[in-house]
């Protein structure tokens, strides 16, 4: 049987979203998937009992509330939607489901296991990069290089130095005590994270895969999805 993933639905507009490019990545990699709406507690865990894996895709900022900081430039806010992922990720994560996190994915997962956040790079650091550079150049294979760790997971699939696309303006500034940083930007930004069943990337893979190596992060997760 194809390997079942559950992706976790966005707000934008008062229209429950999601991209379909997730979709493909997925779908492409021989994963079948379903979409979770917010919900109760318990029908959650029930749904997440069905699923192998859990994909964390990209969406708006997080509350700060959630690492104690007021708000300085986080917007906009679906607290509904926090709470969704939140839960999502300590279950699957206790369940020993693989986890792969995209964009805000990766940034929830750090906050989740007691992270914090940049809430916006250009104001809060000195970095001279662009985060925001695909977004604002209209350019899905364009952004920014980084320098992938040789002891990660995913220096198996990216190798040492790669460029990823960039849409994000905000990042990781304490790293969560149980993930390791296994790619940095040039400004030192994390890039990526892993520890055991989850691995979770800053950038977009689902908009790169007509890249080899960018598909490849998709049949990975659902290969270890189908163990
Ligand atoms: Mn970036």
């Amino acid at each position: 049987m194809k390997p079942k993933i559950a992706l976790l639905s966005r707000i934008n507009d008062e229209r429950y979203t999601l991209n379909q490019a997730y979709y493909d990545g997925l779908a492409n990699a021989g994963a079948d998937c379903i979409i979770l709406t917010p919900m109760s507690t318990e029908n959650l865990h029930i749904f997440l009992d069905q699923c192998d894996g859990l994909l964390v895709p990209g969406g708006n900022d997080v509350n700060p509330k959630i690492y104690d900081e007021m708000n300085d430039g986080s917007y906009p806010i679906e607290n509904e939607i926090e709470n969704l992922d939140l839960e999502a990720i300590h279950y699957m994560y206790e369940n020993k489901k693989p986890i792969f996190g995209i964009c805000r994915g990766l940034q929830i997962i750090n906050v989740a296991f007691g992270g914090t956040l940049y809430q916006d790079l250009p104001t809060q650091t000195n970095t001279s990069l662009d985060h925001n550079y695909s977004l604002n150049n209209k350019a899905p294979l364009k952004g920014h290089l980084i320098d992938v760790d040789e002891h990660s997971h995913l220096y198996n699939l990216l190798g040492a130095e790669i460029e990823v696309n960039s849409y994000h303006h905000q990042g990781i500034k304490d790293l969560a005590p149980n993930l390791k940083a296994s790619a940095f930007a040039k400004d030192g930004l994390v890039e990526a994270l892993e520890t055991d069943g989850i691995l979770a990337v800053q950038w977009h893979p689902e908009r790169m895969t007509s890249l080899e190596q960018f598909q490849a992060l998709f049949n990975d997760f659902v290969s270890k999805c189908r163990k």
